[in-house]
């Protein structure tokens, strides 16, 4: 039951951004995670709560698996004082110390050099401690995601490298982009444990992850986790997707996460229909207070503009 709940909070959290985004009550850029649920809620479920999670810039629903509250990343998306960055993040930099969320990251692989020197600085104080890195396959085309992986090998940190292959980096597909598009080999290379799993599959993910984070909790090294994936929206909210085929699209809509873990769980007699309508309600409401508590929220004054920014030769 969580684990659908789990993912329903993620998906009717993120349908309600899409609505609210037309609206231009969230501004910026939006990007979505619709389709790839299972990955952040199945590694999550796998961590303690002293690891660490740095994310990308589709990061709503890492952030929401990991314990930040729906009602303060609500008032993030909207820049409001009340958002768990004080509003000065917004959907692409979603950041809360307290849970040990590093941060969202505008920049592709931005992230893994991030998680590499968090993973150095527990090994280095004795913490025993695990960072989670999650990062598209469009990230392995970056130069940060070979040094971070070098470092790491070479280095045993601990660090679970999370690939979320989607096979589109934007309008680029995988499979014209890459000469190995099996990205779990990549990381092979660098000497570091790794494995594929079924991204569609919450419980396949969870115990994937498991296995992962034994082995680097016993002072294995690394690990890489390659969870196989879709977007079923657009790379954001720009995007008229030509690139893709919508019999594609639809292929992958037929394998929904959620649909899925769901229709398992009734058919296995675990749940009744009615539990997942009464989940759905739950989820609804959480939903609706966490826009309530975005829209009551306030706006920082411009007073405050250059509080805690760094500008050369100006000291606020
Ligand atoms: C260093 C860098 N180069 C280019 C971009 C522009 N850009 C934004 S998203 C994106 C595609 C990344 O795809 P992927 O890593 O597979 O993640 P996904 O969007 O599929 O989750 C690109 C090229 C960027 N943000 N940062």
């Amino acid at each position: 039951m969580s684990l659908t709940k789990e993912m329903l909070r993620i998906r009717r959290f993120e349908e309600k951004c899409a609505e609210l985004y037309t609206q231009e009550k969230i501004r910026g850029f939006l990007h979505l995670y619709i389709g790839e649920e299972a990955i952040a809620v199945g590694v999550n479920q796998a961590l303690a709560p002293t690891d660490a999670i740095v994310s990308t810039y589709r990061e709503h629903g890492h952030a929401l698996a990991r314990g930040i509250k729906m009602g303060p990343l609500m008032a993030e998306m909207y820049g409001k004082r009340e958002g768990c960055s004080r509003g000065r993040g917004g959907s692409m930099h979603v950041f809360d110390a307290a849970t040990r969320f590093y941060g969202g990251n505008a920049i592709v692989g931005g992230g893994l050099p991030i998680a590499v020197g968090l993973a150095l600085a527990d090994k280095m104080h004795n913490r025993a401690n695990v960072t989670v890195c999650f990062f598209g396959e469009g990230a392995v085309a970056e130069g940060e995601f070979h040094e971070s992986m070098n470092l790491a090998a070479l280095w045993q940190l601990p660090v679970l490298f999370v690939c979320e292959n989607n096979l589109y980096a934007m309008g680029t597909a995988l499979a014209i982009s890459e000469s190995e598009t099996d990205i779990h080999r990549k990381a092979e290379s660098y000497r570091t444990a790794s494995t594929a799993v079924d991204g569609m599959d919450v419980v396949a993910v969870e115990s994937a992850t498991r296995g992962a984070l034994e082995t680097i909790r016993k002072g294995g090294g690394p690990a890489f986790l390659e969870c196989r994936t879709y977007r079923f929206r657009a790379h954001s909210m720009f995007d008229a997707q030509l690139y893709r085929p919508k019999a594609e699209v639809e292929a992958w809509k037929k394998r929904c996460p959620i649909e899925r873990l769901e229709r398992w769980a009734v058919e296995a007699g675990i749940l009744h229909e009615s539990d997942l309508a009464s989940v759905d309600a739950e989820v609804a409401r959480e939903v609706q207070d966490a826009v309530a508590f975005a829209e009551a929220g306030s706006w920082e004054p411009v007073a405050d503009l250059l509080r805690d920014v760094q500008t050369p030769g100006i000291v606020p």
